[in-house]
């Protein structure tokens, strides 16, 4: 299918250290997402700095980096029918007050730097995300039994 995404969700140090890795990652296979790619790391400054490298020279960026690299983070990568926008959706909007009831961030979190998760925001940042903390072959391409269930 033309629109099958793959995308890079990280489940940020608030998340992992709440112990919500579970909980994050249930709704996004409860959605009908595909995990392709999972791993536990240890984020340093150098992969921070090109993971975010959109937002050098903002006023948050400092702390942002300094968050991101203070405990480790759960990164997948998750395929599905149109993965990109429905990963962000799941997630709610950057600020947790100003996200749905329903979404990630507007169950779990209150504050902007403290937002749990991390979803890639277009196909090309998507790519470019998924070869930071992926290499081609820690993704795996897997058949879903239920697939007919999930997607026409
Ligand atoms: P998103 O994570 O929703 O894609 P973003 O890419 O604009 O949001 O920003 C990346 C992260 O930076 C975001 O998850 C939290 C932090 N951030 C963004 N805007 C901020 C702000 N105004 N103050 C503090 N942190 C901010
Ligand atoms: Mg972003």
């Amino acid at each position: 299918m033309a629109d099958v995404q793959t995308t890079l969700v990280l489940i940020k140090p608030d998340g992992v250290q709440r112990g919500l890795v579970g909980e994050i990652i249930g709704r996004l296979e409860r959605r009908g997402l595909k995990i392709v790619g999972m791993k536990l790391l240890q984020i340093d400054e150098a992969l921070a700095n090109r993971h975010y490298e959109a937002h050098v020279g903002k006023p948050f960026f400092p702390g942002l980096v300094q968050f991101i690299t203070s405990s480790p983070v759960a990164a997948l990568a998750i395929q599905g029918k149109n993965s990109i926008e429905v990963v962000r959706q799941t997630m709610g909007a950057t600020d947790p007050k100003a996200a749905g009831s329903g979404t990630v961030r507007g169950d779990l979190g209150l504050d902007i730097g403290r937002n749990l998760v991390h979803g890639s925001d277009s196909p090309e940042a998507a790519a470019h995300e998924l070869t930071l903390f992926f290499g081609s072959d820690e993704l795996v391409e897997w058949e879903r039994s239920v697939e007919a269930w999930i997607t026409e």
